[in-house]
């Protein structure tokens, strides 16, 4: 889906265009993908057939509005929540499930731990764990491209809590200095695993904070596409334009739990799982798709079950691949192998060879 994004990638003074209506079906597909495969994803964990997931539901329309909203040569670099912008970028459902199992067809080869995926053809740099790490290297990406004369921006994508870190600020303010061409996208999804927003920082927004570091900071509807396309339009204008830095804050819920290995029930209510379940992103794009004619109740049940055979084609192939040879744990480490690596290559073939180590 990266013949999604729209922009030329030249820097512009003039006002961005807002999405247009003819791109509303394609946008609101990916988003159903999103969700169907973070569904499937979260019961392939519960089956023992992925180690961990991270979900996104609820935050789907601020992922893929925010990614529509750039340039397939902007690099991104992602918390770890963020599949709807990969599936933008045009990385493979298989591609994605082949990480999330660790196999053969791993490009990671089975190093990374699930769900940290990343893939340089499509500028997405591999997930970060630590939370924040991200933004200060986008913020030296984004120098590093200006230098160069790339005209291209950086964008991190991180959540309410990660604005608490050492790397928001260190990242922030440097950018800011620097006019570095830099996207801050903040998901305020309202919860930082346990902790709610309201005691995660004394300030009325978090957007707010981008003033002390001397560039303008917004606060959109993460449920609205247009609204979030229309400032990631603008942000990204600016960055080129050399005007500097924006930090965006999407206010969105995160519906599900932190990750696979959370459950949210334990600190916080139905009634304010169920207030924000009525506002659903999905069932927002829905209901304007509806009212402007570009869907039916019909041709919707068709791109729900798209998905899901996508989704369902792509395991089965990511289920039927070869799992990671163990001997290429061997490579990428020395241009040339050590006598000591060598030696225990032989001893690696040695137990496979005994049946002591399986394939
Ligand atoms: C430096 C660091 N501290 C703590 C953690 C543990 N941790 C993982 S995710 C998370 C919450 C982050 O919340 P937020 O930034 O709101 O992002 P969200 O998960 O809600 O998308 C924390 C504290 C971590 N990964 N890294
Ligand atoms: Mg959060």
């Amino acid at each position: 889906m990266a013949d999604a994004t729209t922009s030329s990638g030249a820097a512009s003074s003039s006002i961005p265009a807002d999405l247009a209506a003819e791109t509303l079906p394609s946008l609101y597909r990916t988003m159903v993908l999103a969700r169907v495969m973070d569904e499937r994803c979260l019961s392939l964990q519960r089956q023992g057939r992925i180690g961990f997931y991270v979900p996104l539901q609820g935050q789907e329309a601020a992922q893929v509005a925010c990614a529509w909203a750039l340039d397939a040569a902007d690099w991104v670099f992602p918390a770890y929540r963020e599949l709807g912008v990969a599936l933008v970028r045009g990385v493979p459902v298989k591609l994605l499930l082949d990480q999330f199992i660790g196999n053969s067809g791993d490009e990671m080869k089975g190093r990374q731990m699930p769900n940290h995926y990343g893939y340089r053809r499509f500028k997405f740099v591999t997930a970060s764990s630590p939370v924040g790490t991200q933004i200060s290297h986008a913020v030296g990406t984004a120098m590093a491209a200006r230098r160069r004369g790339d005209a291209i921006c950086t964008i991190a994508f991180f959540g309410d809590g990660t604005t608490s870190s050492n790397d928001f600020h260190a990242g922030l303010n440097f950018a800011g200095v620097y006019r570095a061409p830099t996207l801050f996208f903040c998901q305020n999804n309202q919860w930082a695993i346990s902790l709610p927003r309201e005691r995660q920082t004394a300030s009325e927004t978090l957007a707010m904070k981008a003033s002390a570091y001397g560039f303008p900071g917004v606060v959109v509807d993460g449920t609205d596409v247009h609204a979030v396309y229309r400032v990631v339009r603008e942000a990204r204008r600016r960055a080129l334009a050399g005007e500097g830095p924006t930090l965006i804050e999407a206010q969105v819920y995160r519906l599900g739990p932190h990750s696979t290995s959370d459950d949210p029930r334990r600190y916080r209510s139905d009634a304010e799982l169920a207030q924000w379940k009525e506002r659903d992103p999905i069932a927002r794009l829905k209901h304007e798709l509806l009212t402007l004619g570009l869907v039916t109740e019909e041709s919707d049940q068709k791109v729900w079950e798209a998905a899901k055979e996508l989704v369902g084609a792509a395991l089965k192939e990511a289920e039927a691949t070869a799992p990671v040879d163990p001997r290429t744990m061997f490579d990428d480490v020395f241009a040339r192998p050590t006598p000591a690596l060598e030696e225990q290559r032989r001893a690696m073939d040695g137990l496979l060879k005994e049946g002591v180590v399986r394939p």
